[in-house]
């Protein structure tokens, strides 16, 4: 038998990289991988981009001491040393001028899935030996759950890390009401990476079994094609409204939905996106009220779960104890703000807030440093964003790419892709712990973050507290030698770090599942939730006594600001879903095959419904322009009876590409939605993000639609070497 080829790994699944003469040419999907991701393909093309950072640069303006605009001036590149120099210099000035609130370390986003690399963690890391920093609190994912479901719940837990599985639906669930329905593009996905992909195989196994699907959503095709599959289509941001709807009709007169859901055993999900949207809170704690109506919660393929078609992982058994990965030590101050809350920080220094109960006030920023996210994707109202940023003094930004976030900083320093150092990938609801071997040298002069961070450290005298005296090597096997600790003391013999890198993989068994709130419901009073009183909350006198008009003391229906029953009719305005990408990770990869392949004319395609195309004269692969009082893109129309007339999709991830940075608004030209999206919290309750709440105007583009190259470098560095 011949030697197996190194095994490496990735959010969206494990893979063989096959490597000639030192270049990277291929990704095989990892053999114990019964559904693996078409994704793989875009890895090399993407590591080997010409767009690669390739040395540090400056922005030219900012190394001068003159103002200019961050995204318009060019960039000179200088050596390692006066690099990190430069960035040291700047953290202590920072520090001793106005204090560690005014350096921005929360640094949002899912870098990779290398655990003892993730960049983010890193960071957080350094800057909480370095003296503290201002960070953020939740996530752009599960904002409004993770304000809601404590309250009612007495924890979040049941947001991804507690669900049925999908050999218990199989074997239990008659009727299976999904808000959201289960796109398949979703679940190739798990951050920290995916051994052997589940998601999709679970599903078909439980509708095998017999079981009913209802697709609540207003697209039909993020449901399998099945008979057992039946399409509601609703309109965004209304499910609240049916869903109390429901629950009053229980006690009054009979409907078909009703009907469906009251006999038989019945699992009511939600994805996240429903809860991504102004009032989010409510859908999510109406489908509690509804579950709790049911009468099932706590019955196996019975009550309610969430996730659902929204990350691999749910629907796996759950694991009580650790996999490998790195933890950044506590930050000293206390001064983080929801993550989602971004612009409203770099705006309003100094002014209150209020967060779940509570009054807070934003802190001043002087030095944003980001390594491991992209703000200029992930944030809403990017025209809003990108005046904001130019407001602290100094922007650092680590990355691979020169990405819409590194042409907006004022240095960027050339990080190491996984594929260049050794890691180790481990999803916390995955079976597998996969070794990330180096396949290839570093690419022009990138660095490993923590070679990066560790070098910085030993000028600012922390090099010691960062490290804790370990180099890249040690602290992998530190990190692995930790999670096997915790595994032994949960019974699970996981091999030592030689032999586990040497097989390259390890497999945990799959354990036991318990229904959630099995416990709960056989007797609520050893096992009572930690809310107030013990019990699911349908009535919280918690969040009633916060007085918050956006979020009242039980599930209501509020109207979102903007939805298809606010305004105009939709003949003039389209409700525009923001979904995630089948053909990328967010913004990752969007220079790979399979994303750039998806392109119209090198734009994003924006699905809409026939019937509004014709109104509009828009044919199916037309150049478009989508517009609103926020800001205007340019997509490419792809035509579709699978969505619901007055709904258009725009997938996030483009990169964001102004016609001419140095204009405030200027058009944005390769289709990111975020520079039409509303920049307000879900409540005061949450303060989530609220991306799929927006109406836009489309019409058929002109002749003369610039064109940029949205994966290009800026103006004075070197570009990559390129495939
Ligand atoms: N309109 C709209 N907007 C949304 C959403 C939506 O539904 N609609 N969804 C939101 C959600 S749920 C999320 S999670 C966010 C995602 O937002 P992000 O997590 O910020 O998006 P990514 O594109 O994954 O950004 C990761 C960045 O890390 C970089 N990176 C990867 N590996 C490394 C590394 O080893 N070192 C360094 N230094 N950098 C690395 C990548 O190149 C990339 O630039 O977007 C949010 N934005
Ligand atoms: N391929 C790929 N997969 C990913 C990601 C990626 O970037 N690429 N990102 C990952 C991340 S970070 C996250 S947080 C998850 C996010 O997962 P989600 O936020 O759940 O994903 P979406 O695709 O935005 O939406 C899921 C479904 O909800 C429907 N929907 C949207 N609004 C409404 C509504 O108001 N009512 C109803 N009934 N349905 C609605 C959409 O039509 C879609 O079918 O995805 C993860 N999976
Ligand atoms: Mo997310």
């Amino acid at each position: 038998m011949s030697p197996r080829r190194p095994i490496h790994s990735a959010h969206w699944g494990a893979y063989r990289p096959r490597v000639e003469a030192g270049r990277l040419i291929g990704a095989e999907p990892f053999e114990a991988d019964p559904d693996p991701s078409p994704l793989l393909t875009s890895i090399p093309g993407v590591v080997h981009a010409t767009n690669r950072v390739t040395r540090p640069a400056v922005r030219k303006t900012w190394l001068e001491g003159r103002p200019g605009r961050r995204g318009a001036d060019p960039f000179v590149e200088i050596d390692w040393d006066e690099a990190l120099d430069l960035v040291a210099d700047t953290l202590r000035r920072v520090y001793r001028e106005s204090g560690p609130a005014a350096i921005f370390g929360g640094s949002y986003g899912w870098s990779s899935a290398g655990r003892l690399h993730h960049a983010k963690t890193q960071l957080k890391h350094f800057l909480a030996c370095t003296g503290g920093y201002t960070g953020q609190v939740s996530n752009y994912s599960y904002g409004a759950a993770d304000g809601i479901l404590p309250h009612v719940l007495g924890d979040a837990r049941m947001v991804e890390k507690h669900a049925s599985t999908w050999t218990e639906l199989a074997e239990h669930t008659d009727t299976l009401l999904m808000f959201g329905g289960f796109p398949a593009k979703n679940v190739q996905l798990e951050s920290g990476g995916v051994g052997a992909h589940s998601a999709r195989l679970g599903l078909e196994s439980v509708l095998a079994s017999g079981t009913q699907l209802i697709n609540v959503n207003p697209v039909r095709s993020d449901a399998p094609e099945h008979s057992a599959v039946s399409w509601l289509p609703i309109r965004p941001n209304t499910d609240t409204a049916l869903i109390l709807a429901v629950i009053g009709r229980l006690v009054e007169t009979i409907e078909s939905l009703v009907q469906r859901i009251s006999h038989g055993r019945t699992l009511i999900t939600g994805t996240w996106a429903l809860q991504r949207a102004d009032h989010g809170e409510q859908p999510y704690w109406a489908i509690i009220a509804l579950a709790a109506a049911l009468g099932q919660i706590g019955l196996p393929g019975g009550g309610f779960g969430f996730g659902y078609g929204s990350t691999g992982g749910v629907g796996s058994v759950a694991r009580s104890f650790g996999t490998p990965a790195f933890q950044a030590r506590p930050n000293p101050i206390d001064s983080d703000v929801p993550a989602a809350r971004l612009t409203d920080m770099l705006l309003h220094p100094g002014e209150g807030y209020e967060f779940n109960g509570a009054s807070y006030t934003y802190p001043k920023i002087d030095l944003i440093y980001w390594a491991g996210g992209n703000p200029f994707h992930h944030h809403q109202d990017l025209n809003r964003l990108a005046e904001a940023w130019q407001r602290p003094g100094t922007v650092v930004v680590h990355d691979s790419w020169w990405t819409p976030t590194a042409r907006m900083a004022d240095i960027v320093l050339p990080a190491t892709t996984t594929l260049e150092r050794d890691d180790i990938a481990a999803g916390s609801k995955e079976r597998f712990v996969v070794a990330m071997k180096r396949s290839i040298d570093p690419q022009g002069q990138a660095r490993n973050d923590r070679v990066i961070l560790a070098d910085l450290a030993k000028r600012l005298g922390v090099w010691q507290e960062y490290t804790d005296g370990r180099d890249d090597a040690e602290a992998l096997r530190w990190m692995y030698d930790k999670a096997r600790s915790s595994a032994a003391e949960h019974g699970c013999a996981m091999p030592d770090f030689d032999t586990f890198w040497a097989a390259g993989f390890f497999e945990f068994p799959v354990g036991e599942s318990i229904p959630p709130f099995a416990e709960f419901r056989h007797d609520p009073v050893s096992h009572p939730l930690s809310t107030p009183s013990g019990r699911i909350e349908i009535f919280s006198e918690t969040i009633a006594s916060f007085g918050y008009d956006d979020c009242p003391g039980h599930p209501s229906w509020l109207e979102p600001y903007e939805w298809l029953g606010s305004t105009a009719p939709a003949t003039v305005l389209l409700h525009l879903l923001s979904p995630q990408p089948a053909t990328r990770l967010h913004s990752q990869l969007d220079m790979g095959a399979v994303s750039i392949d998806s392109k119209i004319a090198g734009r994003e395609p924006c699905t809409m419904n026939l019937r509004d195309a014709e109104i509009r004269g828009i044919q199916d692969g037309d150049l478009i322009r989508v517009w609103n009082e926020r800001g205007e893109l340019y997509a490419g129309a792809r035509l579709s009876a699978d969505v619901m007339p007055g709904v258009a999709l725009l997938a996030t991830g483009a990169w964001y590409t102004p016609a001419d940075p140095s204009v405030p608004g200027s058009p944005e030209l390769h289709g990111n939605p975020n520079v039409l999206a509303r920049d307000v919290g879900t409540s005061r309750l949450a303060q989530g993000a609220t991306a799929q709440s927006l109406l836009v105007r489309i019409e058929k583009a002109g002749p003369d639609v610039p064109w940029v190259d949205p994966h290009g470098v800026p103006a004075g560095v070197t570009a990559g070497v390129g495939e």
